[in-house]
Order: structure tokens, then sequence, then C-alpha cells
């Protein structure tokens, strides 16, 4: 679906959820917005017992002259868009409508639907509306407040940029024109003094199991919830934290790491793992686990139970591997050679000048390198990318004379650090395949696997039981993880 497939329908309604947030507010005006571009009028409102209190969502309606309704009542729209919440579900007044259309980035709850868009990767749903408005054309650069929407619903939902899950919300995040002046006055109007004491509350709730901080807090906006998070992880004995509260449909938890073991992102797909979403980065991230899942997966279990089941079912998932330093025998191991199955690789230097320091944005988050004549990026199979020394990729591939196109969901971005510019590094990719010499030693995982190289002090390689472990037949200290499906379809025994 095109957001410009329901402009023209006449009379329609956008709709936020109730206790609105940032984010709704901030998807609903600026699809109001865009309907109004193409010259059709439509109404934002959202139901629920309370008006808007919160002194950040006053100032951003007056700020930005957000033309929001608090309704008790509607009359029958033709079509009714729920932004941010889909509708049927219980975070929402329902109101008969026609015909429905949906918005979210929330765990789908209701049947798809030709004008049902539900996208659970993505950190906001300013983003999934910025990327649709994007596609179909919106001058953002004429309207900075609807950007600034967006951009401080983005914020909101990730706790200030630091939660960010997809390549897009980081796209989003970088996107001009912000009015600094508005989004200055919103960061700095976030709390109110009854939410000072929630902190307090939550910060005295601590206890330690293994080296990592739990903390429950009542019920409150996820921001405070980072708040929280980012104070609790100072203390020395917390290696991680994680915090957590109740929300109408479930819990949601916000995550802090400084241990080098524990990623806060792995450790927020884990949590959440069957029973909700989560992600974010290295040492800040953020998850969701809905009541509803937990009565599936446990029933009769209560939310705090199953958070703590699922974090000591954590600290006992995963096995720790040291590169040059361990005790694995891959001699033992079945010997595979790589298939010669074309993969994509760029030069760095094509893209941007030689010495421009630049980050590649993949799905599995930012790498940053520098453009040089010997530095070329690997493009794979999933678009996932890593930049290769050009000695090493003419070792260890062969070049075809092709261009690269595979099929893949975010195709790698480049950007240039000083400038913000961005080019998709696809359009610079030609094909090689692996040469047939090249032998690893691999095996399957019975267990999750973390290994830590000697190169990069910060990230690990993170094996699940069934993906493979590997190292060159030449130096077994090289250690590697390789993903059970990519292995599957570019390697083969020997
Ligand atoms: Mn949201």
């Amino acid at each position: 679906m095109r957001l410009s497939d329901i402009a023209g329908r006449g009379d329609i309604v956008i709709q936020c959820h109730d206790i609105p947030d940032a984010d709704t507010i901030a998807s609903g005006f600026a699809l109001l917005c865009f309907l109004e571009s193409l010259g059709t009028s439509a109404r934002l409102v959202y139901g629920g017992r309370n008006p808007i209190t919160k002194p950040n969502l006053l100032w951003m309606l007056k700020l930005l002259q957000i033309p929001i309704e608090h309704v008790e009542e509607l009359r029958v729209p033709s079509l009714l868009v729920t932004v941010d919440c889909q509708y049927g579900a219980g975070n929402l007044r329902r109101f008969d409508a026609r015909e429905f259309a949906v918005l979210d980035h929330h765990r789908p709850e209701i049947p798809e639907g030709p004008l049902v868009v539900i996208q659970p990767s993505l950190g906001s749903c300013s983003t999934l509306v910025w990327n649709m408005m994007r596609i179909d054309g919106f001058d953002f650069a004429s309207r900075p407040d609807v950007f600034t929407a967006l951009y401080y619903g983005l914020f909101t939902d990730t706790n200030g940029l630091a939660e960010m899950r997809h390549p897009l919300d980081r796209d989003l995040s970088e996107f001009m024109p912000v009015d600094w002046t508005v989004i200055k006055k919103l960061k700095n109007s976030a709390l109110s003094i009854d939410e000072l004491e929630v902190v307090a509350d939550t910060l005295s709730s601590s206890r330690m199991i293994g080296n990592m901080g739990l903390l429950r807090s009542q019920p409150c906006d996820p921001n405070l919830l980072g708040f929280s998070s980012d104070i609790a992880q100072q203390v020395e004995q917390f290696g991680s934290c994680v915090v957590y509260c109740d929300t109408p449909m479930g819990v949601k938890l916000s995550i802090r790491s400084a241990a080098r073991e524990v990623m806060a992102n792995e450790l927020a797909v884990f949590l959440t793992s069957g029973a909700g979403s989560g992600g974010g980065g290295i040492e800040k991230a953020g998850g969701f686990i809905s009541y509803e899942s937990i009565e599936k997966i446990a029933p009769g279990m209560s939310p705090d139970d199953f958070i703590l089941s699922r974090i000591e079912e954590y600290q006992n998932s995963f096995d720790l591997v040291y590169c040059g330093n361990h005790n694995i025998d891959f001699s033992a191991m079945r010997r595979f050679r790589k298939l010669p199955v074309p993969l994509g690789y760029a030069h760095t230097a094509d893209i941007f000048p030689e010495g421009t320091q630049i980050s590649v944005r993949t799905l599995e988050g930012d790498i940053d390198t520098t453009a040089g004549r010997d530095t070329y990026l690997m493009i794979g199979i999933s678009g996932e990318a890593y930049p290769i020394k050009r000695e090493r990729h003419e070792k260890s591939y062969e070049v075809l004379d092709a261009p690269y196109t595979p099929n893949i969901e975010y195709s790698p971005v480049v950007m240039n650090k000083m400038t913000g510019e961005k080019k998709s590094a696809l359009p610079f990719a030609r094909s090689c395949v692996p040469r047939g010499d090249k032998i690893i030693r691999a095996a399957e995982l019975s267990r999750n696997t973390k290994v830590f190289s000697d190169w990069d002090r910060e990230k690990y390689f993170y094996g699940r039981a069934g993906d493979y472990i590997a190292a060159p037949e030449s130096d077994f200290s090289d250690v590697y993880i390789i993903n059970r499906g990519i292995f599957g379809k570019t390697y083969c025994e020997v």
C-alpha cells in the first residue's frame, strides 16, 4: 500500500492511540499534512478517558500547531486510519468506520489487509510514516514542522535515539530539516516532579541477578524508563541492567550494558524472543513483551517471574570463545570450502574520495572505516556488508565482469561522516566468486556461543545453536561464526 492510495477518499479520520505519546501524535500529524498536500482534508483525533497532560506533549501541540482533538464520539467516517496502534486492539477506543487502515510498528494483532501496514522492525511509527511519505514524494524541505514532529516521535520512542533498531530509523534521525529550538524545548520539559519520584522508586527497587541489575518501575513514559536505566547502568556492580514497567498491552523493557560479554541489543532480542520484539545498539537497547505471549508461553506466570526466568536462562545460555586462546579442536571437524556463489564487492574509493571517513549502514548496524584504494566493501547475499583489504580480497575472490544485483531488504548505504552525504553501495558493486582453494573446518553449534576477536574490542560474533563455528585450515586461532542459512547456501563439504 502507498499513502497516496488513501488520499481522495473524502471524510477521513486519523486516530492516535489512547494516552497518546509523541510518536502517535507525530505520525498522525504528518499523515494529516500529507493528505492536505494532496488536497484531501482529514481530522486528527484520539479517544480514551484522559486528555493529554504531559508537559512535553502540550508544548509539542502548541509549538507545531497540531490540531488534534480529544473525542468521546465520532460520526462514522468513510475511512479511519489508526497510527501507532491497530484498529480493534485494546489500546485505542473503538469507533465505527466503514473502512479502516492501519499504520503501526508494534506486533501484529490483527489480520493482514490491503490497507494494513505493520512493520515491527522499526523503532517508531514516525519512521514508517516518514518513509512512506518520502516514497510518495512529500516535500519535507518546505515543512520543517512536519519533519520536526516525526523526528521527535522517533526520538521519544527510541529513548533519545539510543535504541534505534532499523537502518531506516538512523536514516530518519539524520534527515533534515529539524527545528532544533522546538526539539530543545520538548527535551527539557520531559519530566514532571511526580515522574522524578517514579525514578526514585525505580532506583530503590534494584536487585542483582548474577552481575546484572534488575529494576522495576511503575507504569511510566518510555523515556523515563530509559532515564532510570541510564542511571542504574552507572552502578559499578552492574555489568548490565534491565529496567521494566507495565503498559496496557505488555511489559516495556529498557536495557543497558557495559560488559564486554553482553551486547545490549543481543540481550534485548533474547529476552523478548517469541514474546515480543527487541533491539537497539551495543550499549543501549529496548524491547517489549506482550502479556498475551507470556500467557501462551508460560500460562499463569507473572510478568515479573517471566522476565526473571528469561534473565536466568540468558546467563546460562552461551559459551565464550576467545580467539587465539581457546581449546576447540578444529582439526577434528569436517572440511568445507566456499561454493562459487557470486557475492558483491565495491571499491570504497569509487564511492567517496580517498581518505574520507565513512560509515557503512547495514541491517546489522553501522561499521566505520576510511575510503581508500586498498579498502573494498564486501556485500553478501543477505545484504550483510563489511570492509575487506584489497590484498585479502584478491587472494580469496575471483572478479567477475558483471554488476551485483541481489534481492535484499535493505541495501547497504555508505555515509560520508563529515558531510552526512549518503550513497547506496549497490550501484558501485561488481560480482566476484570465492576461489575454491580456501578450506575451512566447521561444526554446528550445539549451544549459543560468543566469539571474541582481537581486532574488535567492542563487539563479538554471536552464534545461536544451529549456526556454525569455523576457522580457516591455515589458522585455527582465527575463529568466526557463520549463520546457519548463509552456511547452507555458500559452503559445501570437501
Ligand atoms: Mn510508537
